[in-house]
């Protein structure tokens, strides 16, 4: 019944996303996506290349549905999937969409079993056996994947007895595990992988979210542990602060082996993609976001300046050129360099002689000691102590410096 076994520790080399900004993104407090919105996200995560697309339950409201149906209909390559609660209503409407996959979900922690759904145990798992039962009956070649929703609050004797009920039914595909609240570590995360990897040969997705600041080294440890698919969004919108961002897991697996990320992905999409989501939920991409964020590739002390001149892999782990972007020197500032500053020099086509080049970078200190400069000061600066001002200022007055230094006291 399984079309895909898990791949144990391979997976870091060959793994899957399942980008989620259309089903847990339209749960972020500024989304509000309309159809058309969504159709674009979908072409525009599906030129990116993620394996999988997943959409908001059909249950939710009538466009949700009418929604599913559209983009499941889309001539992409990434399958499209829906999310629905662990109950029969919802999945016949889901049967009938035309979507590639149907992701099932029941919460398994005592919170979410007293206060959300009131189910025991036994309940969830009988539950669980009649409607993944009914769909692979209903479909033969749809992908079926089974989550516990809140897992790392659910006990270990509880998610066993559920995973492993469900793994004898030889019904799903793939199985689930969800830090629902962002309380998991790299250490649990590993653990609680290492032992539903121990279960079953089925895939097995990890969905984490970032409340604590986690969720990209937890996805990253979940693949360590076996893990097959890792949930994201695009710039981790979600529920709250949401979770794994598309770019983030990106960032950390590209470090491991650029090669393959390069290959899999179409990496130069990536900022356009972000630019859109962004648009649409009314944000900005964050100033320090993975790889789009505007600093991601800014350089600024004097000694970092110098090396990345020299080779950016001193100071550079991903390079932006991979993602049709470029690095930043900033050179306006008291921590500049004089390396930086002869870069700057080359790029406006100025000639310093090394005395000067030393010289006009202390000016430059001293005078963003006492206040705000930008580049066109420095541009300034370094036009008055090129070698041919130079030449024209020893005529007039003798010495570049009191040139310099009347200038200061201007300042
Ligand atoms: C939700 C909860 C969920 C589900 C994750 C999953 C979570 O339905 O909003 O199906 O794997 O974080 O637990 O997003
Ligand atoms: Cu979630």
């Amino acid at each position: 019944m399984r079309s895909i076994k898990g791949q144990n520790s391979m997976s870091l080399n060959d793994f899957a996303i399942i980008e989620s900004t259309l089903r847990e993104g339209e749960q972020f407090v500024g989304a509000d996506f309309s159809t058309d919105d969504k159709v674009e996200i979908a072409y525009a995560l599906a030129d990116f290349g993620v394996e999988y697309i997943e959409l908001t339950s059909p249950c939710a409201s009538p466009t949700s549905l009418t929604d599913c149906r559209l983009i499941s209909k889309l001539d992409i390559t990434s399958k499209v999937l829906t999310h629905i609660r662990c109950h029969m209503d919802d999945a016949k409407v889901a049967l009938d969409t035309g979507v590639d996959g149907i992701d099932v979900v029941i919460g398994t922690s005592s919170y979410l079993r007293d206060f959300s759904h009131g189910k025991s145990i036994e309940e969830i798992i009988d539950i669980a056996q009649s409607v993944l039962t009914y769909i692979r009956e209903q479909n033969p070649s749809i992908e079926l994947r089974f989550s516990t929703e809140d897992s790392f609050r659910s006990t270990e004797d509880d998610l066993i007895n559920v995973y492993q009920a469900v793994d004898r039914l030889e019904v799903v595909n793939r199985f689930g595990i969800a830090d629902t609240v962002g309380v998991a570590t790299p250490h649990s995360v590993y653990n609680l992988v290492s032992t539903l990897r121990n279960i079953t040969d089925a895939d097995i997705e990890f969905h984490g979210h970032n409340d604590t600041g986690c969720a990209v080294a937890n996805s990253h440890s979940a693949l360590t542990a076996g893990a097959t698919h890792i949930d994201t969004t695009v710039l981790g919108i979600g529920e709250r602060n949401g979770i794994t961002s598309l770019e983030g897991l990106i960032a950390r697996l590209y470090a491991i082996n650029p090669d393959y990320i390069r290959n899999k992905y179409n990496l130069h999409q990536l900022h356009k993609l972000n630019q859109i989501v962004a648009d649409k939920v009314e944000i900005e991409i964050p100033f320090n976001h993975y790889i789009t964020g505007l600093t991601a590739f800014t350089h600024k002390a004097g000694i970092h300046a110098k090396a990345i001149l020299n080779n950016p892999e001193t100071y550079e782990i991903l390079n932006p050129n991979d993602f049709g972007l470029t690095r930043y020197i900033s050179i306006a500032h008291k921590l500049t360099g004089w390396n930086a500053l002869q870069d700057r020099a080359s790029q406006l086509g100025i000639k310093i002689n090394p005395k000067n080049l030393k010289a006009v970078t202390h000016h430059v200190k001293a005078m963003a000691d006492h206040k705000r400069i930008t580049l066109s000061d420095v541009d300034e600066l370094l036009h008055q102590w090129a070698d041919s001002n130079y030449n024209l200022g020893k005529t007039k007055s003798g010495s570049k410096k009191t040139n310099n230094t009347n200038r200061q006291t201007h300042n």
